[in-house]
């Protein structure tokens, strides 16, 4: 069997994690692609999904809140750190399926995942040498060009706390109108003409800023490239399964629909 390949769906809360994990399966299953969904929120409530692997099987973030007098935001950061002392039950629980895709949906709030130090630390623990991330960008704020490069901002920071090998997902393309998503995907292709929107975007902060802000983006190439998804109809999903075989060249050619 070959080795499995882990994706972590990466992305700021009600991006779209959940809905795509879930989505990328059925698209691959469909295909006779073995993957399995891991749902690594201890927080969730009405996942679209029911997970083969779930976190809230060994945490739950009502009693850490119970148990500690914890906050909501307090647990959670408790239960991010905790993630880290479960990862030999994570690991042998996901062992058991046998897959070959290991699909990671990950907790709300990026930053639980993204800067405290479990979420590194389970990457690297569960294989650091064939995990991507699948870096989320939600619509409601790519479709201007300075939430645009905000976003970039942080799929690039992502890029760089977790240093793995990062794909850019537009997810929810069905919100946008099909010339905000032209454009969008245009600034994705062409750092100039994001640029130019930028700043005429009014405030003169982008004027002083968006140089070295693109040249930070342009440094890092690959981040700028997005690839649209919906729910509907697996819309995207190609494109994600592409970028994944192209990491890996993991050589199973893609069949037809
Ligand atoms: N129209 C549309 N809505 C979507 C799509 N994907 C997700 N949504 C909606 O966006 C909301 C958030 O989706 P989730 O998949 O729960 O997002 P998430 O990033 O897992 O959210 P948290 O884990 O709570 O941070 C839900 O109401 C989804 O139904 C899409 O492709 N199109
Ligand atoms: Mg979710």
């Amino acid at each position: 069997m070959k080795e499995e390949i882990f994706v972590y769906f990466i992305g700021t809360a009600g991006s779209g994690k959940s809905t795509l994990t879930y989505n990328f399966q059925q698209w691959m299953n469909l295909r006779g692609l073995d993957a399995i969904t891991v749902n690594l929120d201890p927080g969730a409530e009405n996942l679209p999904y029911e997970p083969d692997v779930d976190i809230r099987d060994w945490i739950s973030l009502k009693e850490i809140m119970e148990s500690y007098g914890l906050g909501p935001n307090g647990a959670q950061i408790a239960c991010a750190d905790m993630l880290a002392l479960n990862t030999e039950d994570i690991k042998k629980s996901i062992g058991s399926f046998k897959a070959n895709y290991i699909l990671m949906d990950t907790p709300g709030q990026l930053e639980l995942f993204v800067f405290r130090e479990a979420g590194k630390y389970i990457i690297r623990f569960l294989n650091p040498d064939r995990s991507i991330i699948a870096y989320l960008l939600d619509p409601a704020l790519a479709k201007t060009a300075s939430g645009f490069v905000s976003q970039l901002l942080l799929s690039v920071s992502t890029n760089f706390r977790l240093g793995q090998p990062q794909v850019n997902i537009l997810t929810k393309a069905d919100m946008l109108l099909d010339k905000e998503l032209e454009q969008v995907e245009r600034w994705s292709n062409n750092p100039d003409e994001l640029e130019s929107a930028l700043i005429n975007e009014e405030a003169s902060v982008y004027r002083e800023m968006s140089e070295g802000l693109l040249n930070l983006i342009k440094d890092f190439e690959s981040q700028g490239k997005i690839f649209p998804t919906g729910k509907e109809d697996f819309y995207g999903m190609a494109d994600l399964y592409t970028q994944i075989q192209l990491q890996f060249g993991a050589g199973e050619d893609l069949m037809s629909d």
